[in-house]
């Protein structure tokens, strides 16, 4: 069975988009394993965006990050991250289509709602991360 991070990001938190954007993974039948409000720190957010360290907008999204909570949540399933990148959108607004989490709610590529997996491995790694207690 799969598992994927899911992290809704402070603009969805601000915008009181957590209920809608969580009811669209339970209603397509993913199931929840941790869910949590969270203050994240530098060191974790920096962490997670790694792989981008060099990217000129590094800085922005890690600041953009830690400007508020963020929901963190794990879910499993059968093909879980590309199930749930499907629900979540492009990641540049002019391709997210409408019916996506993206598509019907954000017009930014920074502030753009939600995190997700895009690999079994990064998923291990992201759910390491963030938490390091989850068996
Ligand atoms: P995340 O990792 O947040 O789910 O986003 P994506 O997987 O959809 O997109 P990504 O890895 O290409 O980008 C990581 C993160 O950086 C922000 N970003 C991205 C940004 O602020 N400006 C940019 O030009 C890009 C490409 C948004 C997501």
């Amino acid at each position: 069975m799969e598992r994927t991070f899911l992290m809704i990001k402070p603009d969805g938190v601000r915008r009181g988009l957590v209920g809608e954007i969580v009811a669209r993974f339970e209603r397509k039948g993913l199931k929840l394993i941790a869910l949590d409000l969270v203050h994240a720190s530098r060191e974790t957010v920096e962490a997670h965006y790694g792989v981008h360290r060099e990217k000129p907008f590094f800085a922005g999204v890690v600041g953009f990050i830690l400007s508020g909570p963020v929901v963190t949540t794990v879910w499993e399933g059968d093909e879980v991250i590309a199930i749930s990148r499907k629900l979540m959108g492009a990641t540049k607004p002019t391709e997210a289509n409408p019916g996506t989490i993206r598509g019907d709610y954000s017009n930014s590529v920074e502030q753009n709602l939600i995190h997700g997996s895009d690999s079994v491995e990064n998923a291990a790694s992201e759910i390491a991360l963030w938490y390091p207690n989850l068996v």
